[in-house]
């Protein structure tokens, strides 16, 4: 078999995705994610204008060789845009090969590990009463795992709770949204929110929170400390994780669980956090961490440590990239949970799927390959449009983490 073309598909439904696809000699085809929320546009003169030319001619099936064709040959190793565009080319072709061996692509990796895949989805307000009956909502829709988020009386609108930071897509504006924040207004507030919720609706319902990396180490071990309370299944991305060691210090104080990882792009990114257990998940994706042959490998890597799955999937991973998760997590052993924050109806019509959703529990479906596929037709009535993601300042005016 000979991969014959390879096309770069941009659209917008709703948000951009940057999807490959992947047509060969034998008629079969296959599409990956390549969406980087923010920069997408990079990604696309990445893959146009450097890997998809090298693709011509060459045999779909030796995945592994392309994989490392493509990350040492470029010398310029590792960074989001450089694994995002091999993570779209990689994806595309495991799906071409298990489509090729006629068989889902879970049992390419290895059959199934478990009949189903639990998730997580968001819940959310502006203030607590909000955020309570928000999580009540999600109960009642089945969901067993809730990610929780509140806005912070005295700031304007904070991550996760405000319209342009659930759909992280600010596309109706010229530049970034400014968001506003403030650390101890932020500390104080959120156990009352978990308290909150815990008194609404009991402890049947795993709760998890993301920091969105805002906090230093022992600002971390505090709320870390203050949520022990609530046992929370996660606290998310407290600090930012280039500096991998200071998450020894948070770890020194608490024992809420700690998940980081959704901006990683390699095992390096990630290596020491596992290696020393300072994390309970990690969070990698197929779309950021450079496809289906990469994040088998940081799985793989995690279970020597006792570190569980956690894959990203919010709306700017296209459900190509949830779909191609979902055959990971149905196949790896240290399976820990899979993040579903679900999709507009207009991306659903774009990205038909196989995979389902019942009951709080996914399932990647039994369709041969990844399952999901891009109607092109109907991606060009959603033409790309530039957005950002917000960025965030403290109420004097420093640029902050978002
Ligand atoms: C968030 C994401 O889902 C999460 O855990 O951190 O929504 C994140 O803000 C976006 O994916 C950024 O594009
Ligand atoms: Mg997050």
């Amino acid at each position: 078999m000979k991969i014959t073309d390879v096309k770069i598909i941009v659209c917008s439904p709703g948000r951009n995705f940057v999807t490959v696809k992947i047509f060969t000699d034998e008629g079969l085809t296959g599409v990956g994610d390549a969406t980087l929320n923010g920069r997408e546009k990079a990604v696309v003169a990445y893959l146009q204008e450097h890997l998809a030319p090298l693709l011509i001619g060459r045999d779909p099936s030796r995945i592994e060789d392309i994989w490392q064709y493509f990350y040492k040959g470029a010398y310029w190793r590792r960074g989001p845009v450089t694994m995002a565009a091999i993570a779209g080319i990689d994806t595309a072709l495991w799906d071409i090969k298990a489509k090729a061996a006629n068989m889902p692509l879970y049992q390419l990796l290895g059959g199934a590990s478990r009949e189903k895949v639990l998730c997580y989805t968001h819940a959310q307000g502006t203030d607590i009463a909000e955020a309570v009956e928000a999580v009540g909502r999600r109960i009642e829709q089945g969901y067993k795992a809730i990610r929780v988020q509140v806005g912070i009386p005295g700031l304007p609108d904070v991550y996760g709770t405000g319209k342009k930071s659930v759909t992280n897509n600010a596309a109706d504006d010229a530049f970034p949204h400014e968001e506003t924040w403030s650390t101890s207004k932020y500390l104080r507030y959120v156990p009352e929110l978990f308290k909150a919720v815990r008194e609404a609706h009991g402890w049947d319902i795993e709760l998890l929170h993301d920091s969105h990396h805002r906090l230093t180490p022992i600002e971390a071990a505090r709320l870390g400390k203050d949520l022990e309370f609530a046992r929370l299944f996660w606290l998310e991305d407290t600090v930012a994780a280039e500096y991998q060691e200071g998450f020894r210090l948070i770890r020194k104080h608490t024992t809420t669980p700690l998940a980081v990882g959704e901006v990683f792009n390699t095992i390096w990114d990630a290596r020491l956090l596992m290696e020393e257990q300072l994390i309970d998940y990690i969070r990698t994706t197929t779309v950021h961490a450079g496809g289906v042959t990469a994040q088998r490998r940081i799985m793989d890597f995690a279970s020597v440590y006792n570190v569980r799955t956690a894959c990203h999937g919010a709306m700017d991973m296209s459900p190509i990239c949830l779909g191609a998760n979902l055959h990971l997590d149905l196949w790896v052993p240290n399976f820990g949970i899979q993040e579903y924050s679900g999709y507009l109806p207009e991306i659903l019509d774009v990205f038909p799927s196989a995979w389902s959703l019942k009951d709080g529990y996914l399932h990647p479906g039994e369709a041969i390959g990844h399952g999901v596929e891009i109607d092109e037709k109907l991606a060009e009535k959603y033409p790309y449009q530039r957005a950002y993601l917000p960025v965030n300042r403290l109420e004097d005016g420093t640029l902050w983490h978002w």
